[in-house]
């Protein structure tokens, strides 16, 4: 009997938190369906992603594993995503934990331990933080590099 995983994620600047508990999704099951949150439901979220949706979507579909990605429009569809899918197990983050423990009527609910030391919001900070040097400071930066390169020849 086939297993079906479900996960629900906004996915955006992609990095390697998103892609292991992907990876790790893929491998609890046979097959992998995954809902990327919309612009319009992030905004109700509270965030205002950078990548838009269709790239998160299709970032989130080419990775191997994934057999699915289906929007998130709402917070109240899990349970339909559930029954329509045919769902086996809800996993999600741990950050996560305990938030979904009424899914637990419809499904097997997991939750994955987070990567550490990465996030979306900390990749934001650090881009905000380099591109608000002044470009002299840089550029200063590089031409110190250099002589620097120099010296070790
Ligand atoms: N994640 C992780 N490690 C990180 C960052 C994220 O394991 N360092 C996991 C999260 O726990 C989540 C998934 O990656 O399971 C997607 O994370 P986000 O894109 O931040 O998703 P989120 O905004 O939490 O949206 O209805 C549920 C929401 O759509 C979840």
């Amino acid at each position: 009997m086939e297993k079906t995983i479900l996960t629900y994620g906004t996915f955006d600047m992609f990095h390697i938190g998103h892609l292991n508990l992907i990876k790790r999704a893929s491998e609890l099951g046979d097959r992998l369906i995954v809902a990327v949150s919309t612009d319009e439901f992030n905004l109700l979220k509270g965030k205002k992603c950078i990548i838009p949706f269709e790239q998160r979507a299709e970032i989130v579909r080419a990775i191997n594993g994934v057999d699915l990605v289906i929007p998130e429009n709402h917070w109240e569809q899990k349970i339909s995503d559930i029954q329509t899918y045919e769902v086996d197990m809800f996993l999600m983050g741990n950050d996560w934990e305990g938030k979904f423990d009424f899914l637990n009527e419809f499904c097997e609910v997991q939750y994955l331990p987070r990567t550490d030391g990465i996030s979306t919001t900390s990749l934001k900070g650090s881009l905000k933080n380099f591109l608000s040097v002044p470009k002299e400071e840089i550029l200063n930066a590089f031409e110190i590099l250099e002589i620097l390169k120099k010296d070790f020849e």
